[in-house]
Order: structure tokens, then sequence, then C-alpha cells
């Protein structure tokens, strides 16, 4: 890592964090972003620099407020949550486009609890909530309209009123209100949220309007660019608390030759807001940014990137996440003592309603591990992008497969014996924009059933490992770029998760390790 004194590194929040949304109280960060067909859903973020985020909990983390029917489409249930502080209240709102409402709900302490929410039956999606000075609530979507209501019982009380819609790129939407002096900003995405995003402003005297565009709009766009931050988007500003201002927005890193892929979604960038005549302006979205010294975030030192658990705390930590449900009945920290033991709920991945509890994948280079007791049962570690779109490895009786489904495809690409008995399954990524376009691993070769060569210079590289009685071994190499956006489509990311389809398995650790890579 560099010495960046003074800056920071993009993303701030790797992985599929996208649609974040801000807010600020006293010296403390929140931030909330999307979390779609995943349960506990709408992480929420602490940070004292806006640089360093730690995840403190998830705003919907019951099931009275978080419906997800069981056909619940992959990159469908939460979208593009917005977080205030007002009151003395937090609040967020919210769309479940699964059953095509927004929500509110409030807490006092952002790391919960968090009330039952309040329905708002309106069209669009991408709700925020601002306050007047006559203590009017304004709810404004995407489109873009603002009503005013009452947020605590959802009535709506006027509107919609039509604001402002951006400078005509297709999709105005992520709009959100300011009061910053005498003036009411409104920000507002357009162009889509692929390679043609943009952000765009106008002004106004009152949330009612009208609105003035600004004079540089869109302000930041990566659109027609080659910048590695691409998609650069959905953005929501905050004042710091030396008064200089910020905005955290969404962006993709696409890797590989032409045409590139992003494999972790959109991930949450931070740039540095100055304002010239009354207007926001930013630079373009680097990865490694530099901000003049004493005037905001600074690096945070960075010690190798781990997250291990060892499941010996009485909850699952919040990062944990499961596609449309977790029932009690399909996972317990109890069972087995500092084991997370899964029982099986449904008998493929490739269906909605299997036992699979993952995190997201946050580098382009990464391992993790799972020490994995399957007993009678079957169970491993996938990386995932939907039940259309994953790479399993798997341990049933003394077997051990690789299995892969991109679309309408399913292969074993590997299969191994072991002795029965706890065995250690490891995933690992690495980019390869660097290697001649075929690569063919011995271990891959020789790999029974694992009939292709791979061709990895699209992206990365998942491979998949096994360590059982003593030895490790390299069971397949796979492409990346089927677990990618580009090819499953959607609105999330790689997800590295274990799961059980039969019976019963207890995982007594799991271990995510970012590995050295340019852009570790
Ligand atoms: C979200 C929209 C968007 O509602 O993507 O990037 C949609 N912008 O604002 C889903 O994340």
């Amino acid at each position: 890592m560099a010495d960046v004194t003074g800056g920071y590194r993009n993303p701030v929040l790797p992985g599929f964090h996208p649609d974040p949304s801000v807010c600020r109280v006293g010296e403390d960060y929140y931030l909330v972003c999307s979390s779609f067909e995943y349960v506990p859903g709408v992480p929420i973020f602490h940070s004292r620099d806006l640089v360093a985020w730690r995840q403190i909990g998830n705003v919907l983390d019951r099931p009275g407020q978080l419906e997800l029917p069981a056909d619940t489409d992959a990159s469908c249930g939460i979208f593009a949550p917005t977080i205030r502080h007002h009151d003395g209240r937090f609040w967020v709102v919210t769309t479940n486009v699964s059953i095509g409402r927004h929500l509110i709900v409030t807490a006092t302490d952002p790391a919960g609890p968090w009330s039952d929410p309040v329905h708002l039956d309106l069209p669009h999606v991408d709700p925020s909530l601002a306050w007047d000075d006559n203590g009017d609530c304004w709810l404004t979507t995407s489109g873009v309209d603002a009503y005013r209501i009452d947020p605590a019982t959802g009535t709506v009380l006027e509107g919609p009123l039509p604001m402002w819609s951006g400078t005509g790129g297709q999709y105005p939407e992520a709009p959100h209100l300011y009061r910053v002096g005498d003036w009411w900003y409104l920000l507002v995405s357009e162009g889509g949220t692929h390679t043609g995003h943009a952000v765009s402003i106008a002004r106004a005297r009152s949330p009612r309007g009208p609105f003035e565009p600004g004079p540089g709009n869109p302000f930041l766009t990566h659109r027609s660019t080659d910048r590695p931050v691409q998609a650069t988007g959905h953005a929501d500003l905050v004042q710091a608390v030396d008064g200089g201002w910020w905005m955290i927005l969404l962006g993709i890193r696409a890797k590989g030759q032409w045409p590139p892929y992003h494999v972790l979604g959109r991930e949450t960038f931070l740039v540095p807001v100055r304002w010239v005549d009354g207007w926001p302006v930013v630079d373009p979205v680097e990865e490694l940014t530099a901000v003049p010294a004493g005037s905001g975030p600074v690096e945070v030192p960075t010690a190798p990137w781990v997250r291990r658990d060892d499941f010996d705390e009485p909850r699952l930590a919040p990062e944990w996440i499961s596609p449309r449900g977790r029932p009690d009945t399909a996972w317990s920290l109890t069972d087995r003592p500092g084991w997370l033991t899964l029982h099986a709920a449904g008998s493929s991945l490739d269906r909605a309603g299997a036992t699979l509890v993952g995190r997201r994948q946050q580098h382009h280079d990464c391992r993790a591990g799972v020490l994995v007791d399957a007993g009678t049962g079957r169970a491993g570690l996938t990386v995932r992008i939907d039940e259309a779109h994953h790479y399993d490895i798997e341990v049933s009786g003394d077997t051990v497969r690789v299995v892969g489904r991109v679309g309408p495809f399913r292969q074993v690409f590997a299969e191994h014996r072991v002795a029965a008995g706890p065995v250690v399954l490891t995933v690992a990524t690495r980019t390869h924009d660097l290697l001649p376009p075929t690569v063919t691993s011995a271990a891959q070769a020789s790999a029974p059933g694992a009939p292709f060569g791979v061709r990895p210079a699209g992206c990365d590289v998942v491979s998949f490992e096994v360590a059982a009685d003593g030895a490790s071994v390299v069971l397949a190499e796979l492409d990346g770029r089927y677990l990618s956006t580009e090819v499953a489509a959607g609105f999330t990311g790689r997800v590295i998760g274990m799961y059980v389809t039969e019976g019963s398995a207890a995982f007594d650790w799991f271990e995510y390790r970012a590995e050295p890579s340019p852009d570790a």
C-alpha cells in the first residue's frame, strides 16, 4: 500500500454496496446501502472519517420488517435506502420492489432496534426524506416527484409535485434534497446505473421549486472515458464536522481485456466536494484520492484485510447474509457450540430456498476457506451471483466435487476422494490481466472431470481447493467472467457462502482474506 498521508483509497466500501446514503450526527457518520433479495436487509455502517466503515447492524433484521416473497427474483427486494437524522431519531426510507411499497423505519440507536415499518403505496423507487423549516416532511422519488407526507403514519398530505428531472438522461433517480444556506439543492442521478451514469444538480428557494439547473451538469460522470472507475452515480452529499463537503456514490471497477467485466457489483466511493459560485464541484473519482493534509479523511493504517468467524459468539455477525430468508429452523449456533450448523431447506443452489449463509466478496484477489463437517449431508462453499450463476465446492460422503452452473448449463468440473471427517474447502480468486490469454494449470489439467482449459485473461480465475488427510489439492480453476454482472445481469455482485443441500452440516470457522494485488 502506497503512503497516501492526507489521502485515502477508494472504494471506501468495496464489494456489492450500491446506492449509498449517508448522514452525520456530531462526529459520527452513518451509511446504508441496498440489499436486494438478501436478508437481513439494508446494512448500516459507522465511520468517524468517511473512509473506514464498520458494519454495526442491519436496518431490516426481522421478518416483520421485511417481506420477501418466496419467489422474489434475484436483484429484486430492497432498493436504494436513504438515511437521515431528524428530531433525535434516525430515519431510513427504502423500497421493497417485490411488494411494490416504500417503507419508513426509525431508531434512536442506529445499531438498532429499528421500528416496524410504515408503508407508503407510491410509485417509483429511490425515496428520500427532507424536513423544511415549517417541520414539513418531503418525500422525493425517482421521476422526479415530491410528496409532502406525515412520516409517522405514511399519510400523503400533498403531491405528487414534479420537481426537476435532470438534463435529459434516462432514468432520473436517486433524488436528495438539501438545505444549504438560503437554497434547497436537489441532487439527481441520471443516465442509468451502468456506464452512462451521471450526477446533476439544481436549486430552488423552496422544496416546491421552481428549480434552476446548475451550470456544469452533469457535474460528475465517467461516461465515454477509459477511467478505471466507471458508472459513477447514485450519490449523496454530507457536510463534515470541519465544514467541508463530501459526496458518496456508487461506481464499478471492471477488469480484464476488452470488454471488461465487473464481478464485485457496484461499490461505494467517496469524493471531496468544493463549492464554486454556489454550486458543488467534484473531480473525477480515483481509486487513490489525495486531499490536502488536514482537510479531511486520512488513510487508515492497513493491516492485512482478514475477516475470520469462529462462530463462538451467541449471534451471527451482521455481515452474514442469506438469499430471501434465513428461517430459524435452517441454522443454529447452539446445536454444536462453536460451530455454525446449517440444515438443508432446499436440495439445490440452482433454485431459491436452499440454506446458504454468505458474505460479500470485497476484493478482486481473495481467499475464503471453511472447515466443514458434512456428516451424512452434502455441504460446501459457493461463489455466487444468483441461482443461475455460481461455482461450488462441496463434500458429501467421501467425495469432494467442484460444480459450476452458468445460465442453462451445469457441469461437474472435478471429483476427488477424501477420508471421512471434516475437510477444509477453499475458494480463491485472482485477477489475470497480465497473463497470456490461455492458462491451464497442471492441477486443472489433471483433475478428473475437468475437460476444458480456462481462458482467464478476461478478469479473474476462481480456484477451488480441498485440504484433507494432510494434503491440499487444487481441484479446478474456472474463468471468473461467468460470475460477472456482464453475464449474470442484475444489481448485486458476488457473494461467497456456506451452504447445505442435503441433511445437516457444521462449519467450525470461515476465514476471508484479501490477497495482495494492485487494488487490494
Ligand atoms: C436504484 C437506482 C439505481 O434504485 O439502481 O444506480 C437501482 N441506481 O437508483 C437499484 O440499485
